[in-house]
């Protein structure tokens, strides 16, 4: 009968709630607080992800912005390389900074970011077949690939292609 079972709290007891409802609401409140700080974890280490993913690109724009703008090949020459007494800043055609590999990464000035001592750029530059675009002892194309990486780990990259033109 609903009268019996209403009676058989007390008074007193009707409104507060049992050891066993409050035992259940803290474990309700202890699980919401554990996803709760797992999301806060999650969103933290996918914004560290898209600060390094930014970080990387700018690196790489940097190298693009050095070596895009040069010449294909040393006017006169046909060293595929630096040419002899070359320095870093001397570097003047694309092949020159074939195989360079920068740690830390160079500003657009080539001199060393030192804050960024955990970061290293890479530039391949490699002469490939107009057809295939595989790797090639002499062609008129270059393929230049860019790398930034972070504690050895590669974080952003680019290459593309640049033909010789006529002059060159
Ligand atoms: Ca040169
Ligand atoms: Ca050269």
């Amino acid at each position: 009968m609903p009268a019996l079972a209403a009676t058989r709290r007390g008074p007193r007891e009707r409104g507060f709630f049992t050891f066993i409802e409050m035992l259940l609401a803290t474990l309700v409140l202890a699980l919401a607080a554990t996803a709760t700080a797992y999301w806060v974890e999650t969103v933290n280490g996918l914004s560290m992800d898209a600060d390094e993913q930014t970080v990387g690109q700018s690196l790489v724009k940097v190298m693009e912005g050095i070596v895009a703008p040069l010449a294909f090949r040393e006017p006169g020459g046909m060293n595929f390389g630096p040419e002899p007494g070359e320095q870093l800043g001397d570097y003047d055609d694309l092949d020159d900074f074939h195989g360079l590999m920068a740690s830390p990464p160079l500003d657009f000035q080539r001199q060393p970011q030192a804050t960024l001592a955990e970061w290293s750029v890479a530039i391949v530059v490699e002469p490939v077949d107009p057809e295939t675009l595989q790797v090639t002892a002499t062609s008129d194309l270059r393929r230049v690939r860019v790398t930034a990486e972070r504690k050895g780990r590669t974080v952003a990259e680019s290459w593309w292609l640049r033909a010789r033109a006529p002059a060159e």
